[in-house]
């Protein structure tokens, strides 16, 4: 009887760790700005602790038209200037950092004015996860 229970104890927790998702998503958050700015952007920290590389392909949000991925460059000026791309590579084992000065999400066109505390709720398309929701803090 013991045997059986712990067989199946087994199996659930081998279960658990088959449908653990590779990509952890943590403190996601949304930069306060006047609600004058139609613009803003989201940070936060991507973990793919799969085993296979993963790409960000694209964001969507019901809080403004348009979401873009960009990155940030410094020219020889030591001049900042941001780049749209078409996605943000997640290699496996890897943390990325999407943090003021560097990569992050941008929200153009925001439907209404952002308040601080507020959460917005985005959902990031991965290439090989799919779709993962998050409730991102407006700070
Ligand atoms: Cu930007």
């Amino acid at each position: 009887m013991c045997n059986v229970v712990a067989g199946l104890l087994f199996l659930v927790l081998a279960l658990g760790a088959l449908g653990a998702e590779p990509i952890r998503v943590v403190n996601p958050w949304v930069r306060a700005v006047p609600p004058v700015s139609s613009v803003t952007a989201v940070y936060m920290v991507i973990e793919n602790t799969g085993d296979t590389n993963d790409k960000l392909i694209g964001v969507r949000t019901a809080a403004s038209k348009y979401s873009d991925i960009h990155t940030t460059t410094i020219d020889q000026h030591n001049v900042a200037s941001m780049l749209k791309v078409e996605y943000l590579p997640l290699p496996s084992g890897k943390i990325v950092e999407l943090i003021p000065g560097g990569a992050h999400i941008m929200l153009r066109e925001l439907y209404r004015p952002v308040k601080i505390g507020e959460k917005i709720e985005i959902d990031l398309i991965f290439e090989k996860s799919g779709t993962i929701r998050v409730q991102a803090e407006v700070r």
